[in-house]
């Protein structure tokens, strides 16, 4: 019998009374609290546990719902999620965030204090993690049944600081102060097997059959935090596993009266969900890493066949109950533990499992740098994981046949398309694994999808053009507007209608505002404010004093060498040697804000810190610059961080070598907050230059051809540095100590740029320039830049992530996504 959720209308009533009651009952009941005694933390605490209700009320009522009518659910694996604050996302998709204002304010409590109280689980590294959070959000705003599965980390990306100019990390410690949102489950765990041997047996039917005995087994537990959508019922799961020991061996070291040895086992398992790892050369290969990814994954799939048995599903029409997606590899030994559980613990046939496992899953490819493909050493991966290293062996014979049927007598082909590469020491590819079980592979750009096809799965793709794709990659516009910007979500409110934020291509009748004066007046106020923001906040932060009338010239993201921030520093630097030259260069006053961590084995990147901050002290203690040129590091960017910085920002810097960046998901949230952009024609640049008009956009640089056509002639960067004047003088002050301290510092990065500038900064140097220029004269005009503004906004709809969820949902997950508008 189907039971409907009841609730005590006090603890799910939307009213300010009610809010207020509940929130007074948490406070007392729940933390055992006096108000007289509480602080703001207590305050958050009470306030999230409140709002907690109303979104667990929701998800206990879909699963119901889900479970009765048999429907098709996706899975999205990820090995990272950066969901940011969760309290004023779920206060705005409940539609009660002024009811809450009115219920605090009511007790002399200010909303907006309790909601900095919140410490957001950065459980990832930059994009791939937060288009997962991204995803999730508006697959519950869709109304698509759902779970995010993925690992609860006890210490998330490392918190960073900048200590003497350069880049200091610390843990990040964000269950130090209790975790309101997350719901543990003792009672949802699964066991997960590692290393030992397999063998074979006959079942009853006579059967050949694999056993695998483990070395080890870990225990998972579920951890679930409810995911709301925006003014929709939906609401759904994002359930991490965390590592605990697995009883039985407990059992067996207290039986040999080996107390310590229990406990160091139960401390060993422990650890494989202690930290992320950052996405750094250093971590690649590492044993615990590919622990980590067959121990959510192996969890995610078994608590998965559960869910699709209770609501009637077998293991034979497991692909009807599921669609899962693979997020890049790093859960792509899924492919192998799903053959596992089918063929040795279902007794399915390997032909039907096979078939069974590849209408299930779909994959997608984050990156186009070949080093940054996944693979691991068969010794490491058999001794994990020998039974699906034996899977993937015959996996690979079965798929090897069908590539030399398709293509006869070209050996070349099938080394290329193994899963296992024998050119040297033999790796696991799991690139190449996440292929062949899937049924359909997408990029995330279209640039990137095509570039896919042509260069690193290249083989794939012409084996099996029917499985490639592309989605382009979207952002919530809930989040990253209505959320960050509540200045310009009340502009759209007013004059693209209130139902923006669930439906963005809304914003399309602001084109009929830009020619209004008046409504570009209240565009640059509302900018100007958020301006303000930011600048207060990084006085507070870094002791800057920035001023808000300058241009606010923002690059945010990781850093790394592709991304090639280096290249915006060369050009601050031309700027500054010019006003040296001559005070009246024309230069309009900028302030130059950078933000990012840089992996913390990277040397590379972390010099370029050292160099934003070497920059930063130069600049902006010159009193002949004064004014004109200001240099900011912005530590620690995160999702939080990051509310105050995109709503502020005037120029987007996009600026990756052309066929680098996959996507960008940071030139979408600029752009959406009414920065232009200057970039590249590389990842979502292109298209989202065509969307707003290539009239508001500036372009710069090679094109992905001319890159290669630059690589193949010979790229020799020295011969630029001694043709280009402004270059030569530019690097020579870098390099001959005209920063101050010691010259040394900054000599690995001008050697690199000189001897081989993997990234072609020197090439696109002057270009860029050029680019800068026009950035600077068309700023100097301020309703000519608001109109760009205003347009790039107008035109941004269909870089919302409820779109791309759509394309998902319809053309990879095959699930109905609830009607736009509906
Ligand atoms: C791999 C092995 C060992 C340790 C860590 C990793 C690792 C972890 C994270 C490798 C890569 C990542 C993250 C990649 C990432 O964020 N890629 C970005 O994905 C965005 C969303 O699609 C795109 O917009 C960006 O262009 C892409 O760089």
């Amino acid at each position: 019998m189907k039971s409907q959720p009841t609730s005590n209308p006090i603890r799910v009533g939307t009213g300010v009374d009610e809010l207020r009651q509940a929130f007074l009952d948490n406070l007392t009941c729940a933390l055992g609290r006096l108000r007289t005694f509480s602080s703001t933390h207590d305050y958050y605490l009470a306030l999230a546990l409140t709002v907690r209700d109303h979104v667990v009320f929701r998800a206990v009522g879909n699963v119901e719902e889900g479970m009765a009518k048999g429907i098709r659910r996706v899975a999205y694996l990820s090995a990272e999620f950066l969901p940011g604050p969760h309290l004023a996302n779920h206060l705005l998709n409940l539609g009660i965030t002024e009811a809450a204002r009115e219920a605090l304010g009511g007790l002399g409590i200010d909303l907006d204090v309790v909601l900095a109280a919140e410490v957001e689980p950065g459980l990832g590294n930059g994009g791939l993690g937060r288009l997962a959070s991204c995803y999730l959000d508006s697959l519950a705003t869709v109304g698509v049944q759902s779970i995010g599965y993925g690992i609860r980390y006890e210490f998330g990306i490392f918190q960073q600081s900048i200590r003497d100019g350069w880049q200091v990390e610390s843990a990040d410690k964000w269950l130090q102060g209790g975790n309101p949102w997350e719901i543990h489950r003792p009672g949802v765990a699964r066991e997960v097997k590692f290393g030992g041997h397999t063998e074979t047996w006959v079942d009853d039917c006579g059967r050949s059959r694999v056993r695998w005995v483990p070395a080890f087994v870990i225990r998972g537990e579920a951890y679930d935090t409810p995911i709301s959508g925006y003014e929709s019922d939906i609401c759904t799961l994002m359930r991490l596993w965390k590592a605990e020991a697995g009883e039985s061996f407990d059992f067996e070291a207290f039986n040999h009266g080996d107390y310590y040895r229990a406990v160091e086992q139960k401390v060993d398992s422990e650890n494989l969900s202690k930290v992320l790892y950052p996405n750094d050369e250093l971590h690649r290969g590492k044993e615990l890493r590919l622990k980590q990814q067959f121990f959510f994954t192996s969890c995610a799939l078994q608590d998965m066949l559960r869910v699709h048995q209770m609501s009637g599903g077998t293991p034979d029409n497991f692909h009807e109950g599921w669609a899962v997606q693979l997020n890049d590899t790093h859960p792509a030994v899924a492919v192998a533990e799903l053959m596992r559980l089918l063929v040795d613990e279902q007794a399915i046939g390997w032909t039907r499992a096979w078939e069974i496992t590849c209408k299930t899953f779909s994959y997608t490819n984050h990156t186009l740098l070949p080093e940054a493909l996944e693979k691991w050493p068969v010794a490491i991966f058999g001794g994990l994981l020998p039974r699906h290293l034996e899977m993937i062996y015959e996996i690979n014979s079965r798929f090897l046949d069908e590539v030399r049927r398709t293509f006869p007598g070209d050996g070349d082909k099938v080394a290329r398309l193994s899963l296992i590469d024998e050119s040297g020491p033999r790796y696991v590819r799991m690139a190449h694994l996440a292929c062949a079980g899937s049924h359909t592979i997408n990029g995330v750009a279209a640039l990137h999808s095509d570039l896919l096809q042509q260069t690193v799965l290249a083989d794939f793709a012409a084996l099996w053009p029917e499985k490639f794709t592309n989605v382009t990659n979207g952002v919530t516009p809930r989040r990253f507007v209505a959320l960050a910007n509540p200045g310009l979500a009340g502009l759209l409110a007013r004059h693209a209608g209130k139902d923006w934020p669930g439906n963005l291509d809304e914003l399309l009748a602001l084109e009929a505002c830009v020619k209004d004066a008046g409504f570009r007046h209240e565009w640059r106020e509302v900018k100007l404010a958020n301006k303000r923001r930011l600048a207060a906040v990084i006085a507070s932060r870094t002791g800057i004093e920035v001023s808000p009338d300058s241009l606010f010239d923002v690059q945010v993201k990781r850093i790394h060498e592709y991304k090639r921030q280096h290249l915006n520093l060369l050009h601050i630097l031309s700027l500054y040697l010019a006003i040296k030259r001559d005070p009246k260069a024309p230069v309009v006053p900028r302030t130059f804000i950078f933000g990012g961590k840089a992996a913390p084995g990277y040397f590379m990147a972390k010099r370029i810190i050292r160099l934003v901050t070497a920059i930063t002290a130069l600049v902006n203690e010159d009193r002949d610059v004064a004014g004109r040129i200001t240099v900011v590091f912005f530590p620690n960017f995160n999702v939080g961080n990051a509310h105050y910085v995109y709503p502020a920002a005037e120029l987007s810097e996009q600026i990756s070598l052309a066929g680098t960046e996959a996507s960008g998901t940071g030139n979408m949230k600029m752009s959406l907050n009414g920065a232009l952009t200057i970039g590249t024609l590389d990842g979502a640049n292109v298209e989202i230059r065509e969307a707003v008009g290539e009239e508001n956009f500036f372009l710069f640089g090679l094109t992905t051809p001319e890159v290669a056509a630059r690589k193949s002639g010979g790229y020799r960067p020295r011969d630029l540095y001694e043709a280009d004047p402004v270059l030569r003088e530019v690097i020579n002050f870098l390099a001959n100590g005209g920063l101050g301290g010691d010259p040394e510092l900054f000599r690995p990065l001008v050697y690199n740029l000189l001897d081989s500038d993997p990234y072609l900064a020197l090439a696109d140097f002057r270009s860029y320039l050029e680019a800068q220029r026009r950035v600077g004269e068309l700023w100097s005009d301020p309703d000519a830049w608001t109109t760009c503004s205003v347009l790039n906004v107008a035109r941004m709809g269909r870089f919302s992530s409820d779109r791309a969820v759509r394309e998902y949902c319809q053309r990879i997950w095959k699930v109905n996504a609830k009607p736009v508008n509906a």
